[in-house]
C-alpha cells in the first residue's frame, strides 16, 4: 500500500489545493502538522513554507509540483488537460492565482481581517481598504472567463480550479469579500458547483 503524507495545516490554501487534488484523484493521504522552523520542517521544505509532501520515500515541496506529481503518478480522473490551449489556460490561471489572487485576497484581506484578530492583533484597515478594489478587479476578470466556460480552463475541472476555490472560501468569510463574490454571478455559479464536490467537503478547514 502506497503512503502519501501532506505536511502542513488545513487552513492553508496551498495545503488545501494539494488535499483537494488527492481527494479528486481518490488518493488516500495523511495530513501531518509541521513544527514550524524546526529542522524537520527545513528538511522537508528548505524555504520553510507549507505544503511539503512524501510518497513512498519520495519527497517534494511547492504545491504545484506536488499537485502535478499526484495527477501524473496516480490513476483517477485527469486534472490537467491534454489539449494545448486548455493546458495553457490552466497554467495561466494557476500563475495569476499564485501571484495576484493569493497576495490580494489572502495576504491583504483575509490575514488582516480574520487571522490578525485571532492572534489578538488589530486589523490593518488601510491595507484592507486598498485590497478591496483590487479583489473586485480580480473577480471581474474571473467572472468574464467563467461566463464563457464552466471551469477556469474550459469544460473540465483542472488544478486551476483547485487553486482558486480555497482562496475564495476564505474571501467569502470576510465582510468585504462576501458581497464582492455575490456581485460576480458566473464566479458564484462556479463556486456553488465546486462546493458540491466531495473534495470540497472533505477538506473544509477549521477557523484560522
Ligand atoms: N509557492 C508555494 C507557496 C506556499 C506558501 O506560501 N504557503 C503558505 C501557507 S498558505 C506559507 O507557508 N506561509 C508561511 C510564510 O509565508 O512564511 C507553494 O505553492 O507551495
Amino acid at each position: 500500500m502506497t503512503t502519501v503524507t501532506i505536511f502542513g495545516f488545513p487552513q492553508s490554501t496551498y495545503v488545501r489545493t494539494v488535499r483537494m487534488t488527492c481527494e479528486e484523484k481518490g488518493v488516500p493521504y495523511v495530513l501531518e502538522p509541521v513544527e514550524w522552523g524546526a529542522p524537520s520542517h527545513r528538511a522537508r521544505h528548505p524555504f520553510l513554507r507549507i505544503p511539503a509532501f512524501q510518497h513512498d520515500g519520495f519527497t517534494l515541496y511547492e504545491s504545484l509540483a506536488i499537485a502535478r506529481y499526484v495527477d501524473r503518478a496516480f490513476a483517477g480522473p485527469p486534472l490537467q488537460p491534454q489539449e494545448p490551449k486548455e493546458a495553457g489556460r490552466m497554467d495561466q490561471w494557476i500563475s495569476a492565482i499564485g501571484d495576484y489572487f493569493y497576495q490580494t485576497m489572502i495576504r491583504e484581506l483575509v490575514f488582516p481581517r480574520l487571522v490578525a484578530p485571532s492572534r489578538g492583533q488589530a486589523p490593518d484597515e488601510a491595507v484592507i481598504a486598498k485590497a478591496v478594489p483590487k479583489a473586485e478587479g480580480l473577480l471581474a476578470a474571473t467572472d468574464a472567463t467563467l461566463a464563457e466556460d464552466a471551469y477556469l480552463a474550459g469544460p473540465m475541472v483542472t488544478l486551476a480550479d483547485l487553486y482558486l476555490v480555497p482562496i475564495l472560501f476564505w474571501l467569502s468569510k470576510t465582510p468585504e469579500g462576501a458581497p464582492l463574490l455575490d456581485a460576480a454571478p458566473a464566479v458564484s455559479r462556479w463556486y456553488a458547483a465546486m462546493e458540491q464536490r466531495p473534495s470540497f467537503a472533505a477538506t473544509l478547514p477549521p477557523a484560522p
